[in-house]
């Protein structure tokens, strides 16, 4: 049998290629070719199943790198979203993935490059305390300084989640790109921060509604895929996910300036599920 890599190795002549700041994020959904597969002795099938495994372990095992791996509902059949600092060691991991289960089992079916990134839209903390004076709380009061406090620790937690997020161990995972419109009379770019930030904070206080429901990280992909932002959505239940796609499109954001790919959805399984759920 064949010796399955433990961990991806890139060529340690190369210097990483590593962001300013932030991570890569890498999703990748592949059809699996029966047909390939079938041909396949039942060593090399093992082999094959050991590796992409390995793969994912490994991965998983280096500091800083996170991977998840999943069944796509109906548009294909495996998923993974791969996330870490150093581009060689995404990069290599997929293109392992792609040939662990032999040439040409797993066919690409849709991939999207993307990296976290700040958000230009979070509430300084001037913008918090006028807030709290506007509601008439003085500036030496109890209630103020609890408040402030707890700000700070909000904002820090959302900051350092939206540039180093953790994939949660939640049961289903939604993806999609977007982007947002560019017309000529309704370009989302040719709006003033303070415009965008006024429809961002509607958005936002829909997606509070769904804490504990919906878990989202929003990946920046301008420059690098076909679409501005990759919005990977995680739930309990897949009902979540169609109620708050629903209820954003009625925010004016969404109404007026977003524009969707395809979804995938999938359910979150480790690669012995996956594997028996496609029953190789
Ligand atoms: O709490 C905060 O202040 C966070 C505010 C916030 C920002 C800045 C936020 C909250 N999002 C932000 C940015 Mn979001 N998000 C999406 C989608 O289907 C659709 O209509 C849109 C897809 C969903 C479902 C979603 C969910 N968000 C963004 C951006 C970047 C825009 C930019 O920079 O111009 C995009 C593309 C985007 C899209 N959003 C939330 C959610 C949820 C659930 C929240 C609440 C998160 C929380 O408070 O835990």
């Amino acid at each position: 049998m064949s010796q399955a890599p433990t961990a991806p190795a890139p060529s340690s002549e190369l210097k990483p290629m590593t962001p300013k700041e932030g991570v890569f994020v890498l999703h990748l959904f592949y059809h699996l070719n029966r047909e390939g597969w079938n041909v396949l002795a039942p060593d090399e099938q093992r082999a094959g199943k050991e590796r992409l495994t390995a793969l994912l372990d490994g991965l998983k095992a280096r500091e800083g790198y996170q991977a998840t791996s999943f069944a796509v509902v109906a548009r294909a059949d495996f998923g993974f979203m791969l996330v870490g600092a150093d581009l060689h060691v995404l990069q290599e991991t997929e293109k392992r993935i792609t040939a662990a289960l032999g040439a040409g089992v797993l066919i690409p079916a849709y991939t999207f490059f993307s990296m976290t990134e700040r958000s230009e839209y979070i509430s300084s903390e001037e913008e918090y305390a006028a807030e709290l004076k506007g509601q008439g709380l003085a500036e030496d009061s109890e209630d103020y300084i609890k408040k402030i406090a707890e700000f700070r620790v909000r904002i820090e937690k959302y900051a350092k989640d939206r540039l180093y997020p953790t994939i949660p161990a939640w049961e289903f995972i939604s993806f999609y790109p977007m982007s947002k419109r560019r017309n000529v009379d309704q370009n989302w770019f040719s709006l003033p921060h303070g415009a965008r930030k006024e429809l961002m904070k509607t958005h936002a206080t829909t997606g509070r509604k769904f804490s504990g429901r919906i878990l989202q990280i929003i990946t920046g992909s301008t420059g690098l895929d076909d679409w501005e932002w990759g919005v990977t959505l995680f739930a309990h239940d897949p009902y979540e996910i169609k109620a708050i796609v629903y209820e954003m499109r009625f925010d004016e954001v969404s109404a007026r300036y977003a524009e969707f790919g395809e979804f995938y959805n999938g359910i979150v399984l480790a690669p012995a599920a996956l594997f028996e759920r496609v029953g190789i």
